[in-house]
């Protein structure tokens, strides 16, 4: 095998369930695409309901017009632009009359210039659901191969066309499922297949697993990796880590990468730029050097500095379980001293610990007007403000106790129980159980003092 330098296709899919980016927001990650050496921008919003629930009805004049921008942006860039259909509700695969319906479709694209298609099968039963499915064929594979090949045949006879990426119904797992196996082995050669890896959120992606799936497939898979991706379940986590955890010889097994973006566009620029760092050199790539350097561009020279100290303390997802690492080294470091050293000045550390946490929070929201990545991520700012407060809260409690100031402590009391309903209402996901573990022990030690 000849060892490849790097992914052929590098792509970002606008592919999440919930708000599509704005005409705005798309040209500018096309424009930033193009600066971070991807290649390829995937047009397939969850939520554009001609895209999958009204597949059949042609998309509006205005919204046609619309692509031809998106496209001429891309070509500029050296971006192809993937026109994505999901047809899976409502396709009969035996009906000629939708085959056509969908090409007609597709030609609607080709005519403002989309040269790049695919044909998504994602998120639709596993069985097939017409009778005259039922008749023509014996598994929904079956159907998936055929009408892959339809549109192709037709297709690929358009001039300057270029690929055709297909998205399987079972798009996770080992690569040995009967579905997958199935499609791989009859799908044209030409046509490419998506895959998550073995999961649809994969914490690791391997070389080994992408061998496999070129054993039982015999095709070499795209990924589809859903990361940054936040949605439906993981709404209140804010993926702005780094990426973490893909072999660095994975280039070697796979048709390319492509990354699922989250709804928030400019949040996701920064794992974004830390994915374009591992796709451009995998061998060189580190996870923490590529964030700092993501978070500088994205944040900008003034807000880096504060942006990465709240960052720190949002980063759990499924590719990462740290949670807040630096301020729960602070709170065991508190918690020695506080017992067995300097109890006053492990107050004192520790309160500073969390009026740096306000300040860094107040800092940024202070442009949260003009500042579109403090916008993005707001909620989660406030709320790490907020954990900053129920700190100070707790710390002033501690102290008073220690210093037998009962009414003192009382009104703490009072403070922080206020404070921590607030912050616990809170759903985004800051400082991980970092803080509610530590509010925890303090309630402990409260009791224990009663
Ligand atoms: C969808 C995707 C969604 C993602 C994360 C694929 C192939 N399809 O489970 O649109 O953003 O999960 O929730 C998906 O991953 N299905």
């Amino acid at each position: 095998m000849t060892e490849q330098t790097r992914f052929a296709i590098r792509g970002v899919i606008e592919g999440f369930y919930g708000k599509p980016w704005s005409h705005q927001e798309r040209l500018d990650m096309i424009d930033f695409l193009g600066r971070n050496s991807y290649n390829y921008y995937f047009y397939s919003p969850k939520d554009d309901p001609y895209l999958r629930d009204r597949w059949m009805q042609p998309h509006p004049e205005r919204d046609l017009e619309q692509f031809g921008v998106w496209v001429a942006a891309a070509r500029k860039r050296g971006i192809s632009f993937v026109y994505a259909l999901s047809p899976g509700f409502g396709m009969n695969y035996a009906s000629s009359q939708h085959l056509r319906l969908l090409l007609d479709k597709y030609q609607s694209l080709y005519k403002q210039g989309v040269r790049d298609f695919a044909l998504l099968f994602d998120d639709i039963p596993l069985q097939l659901m017409h009778t005259e499915d039922n008749e023509q064929f014996s598994q929904l594979a079956e159907a998936h191969v055929h009408t892959t090949i339809q549109v192709w045949e037709e297709m690929s006879a358009w001039p300057d066309v270029g690929k055709l990426f297909v998205c399987p119904t079972q798009y996770r797992g080992m690569g040995d499922e009967p579905y997958i196996t199935y499609l791989g082995r009859h799908l044209p050669k030409a046509v490419e297949l998506f895959w998550t890896g073995r999961f649809v959120c994969s914490p690791s992606l391997t070389s080994q697993d992408a061998m496999r799936f070129l054993t039982y497939t015999q095709r070499r898979p795209l990924y589809w990796d859903n990361y940054p991706v936040n949605d439906l379940a993981m709404a209140n986590e804010l993926h702005i880590g780094p990426l973490r955890n893909r072999d660095h010889d994975l280039c070697n097994y796979a048709a390319g990468y492509v990354a699922n973006a989250m709804s928030r566009p400019e949040s996701s620029k920064i794992p974004l730029m830390t994915a374009a760092a591992y796709l451009r050199n995998p061998e060189a790539y580190d996870p923490r050097t590529a964030w700092g350097v993501a978070i500088a561009e994205v944040a900008g020279e003034e807000k880096q500095a504060a942006f990465r100290r709240f960052a720190e303390h949002v980063q759990s997802s499924f590719l990462h379980d740290a949670e807040s690492p630096g301020l729960l080294e602070a709170l065991l470091q508190f918690r020695f001293q506080f017992l067995r050293g300097d109890a006053r000045k492990a107050l004192q550390d520790l309160h500073t610990v969390f009026v740096e946490m306000e300040t860094t929070a107040r800092d940024l929201l202070i442009d949260v007007d003009e500042h579109k990545l403090i916008r993005e991520s707001r909620e989660w700012i406030e709320k790490f403000e907020g954990w900053g407060l129920v700190g100070q809260a707790a710390v002033a409690l501690m102290e008073a106790g220690t210093n037998g100031k009962m009414a003192q402590a009382a009104f703490h009391l009072l403070k922080l129980k206020r404070l921590v309903k607030r912050v616990e209402s809170m759903p985004q996901m800051v400082c991980g159980h970092v803080m509610s573990t530590f509010v925890e022990a303090v309630w402990q030690e409260v009791k224990k003092g009663r």
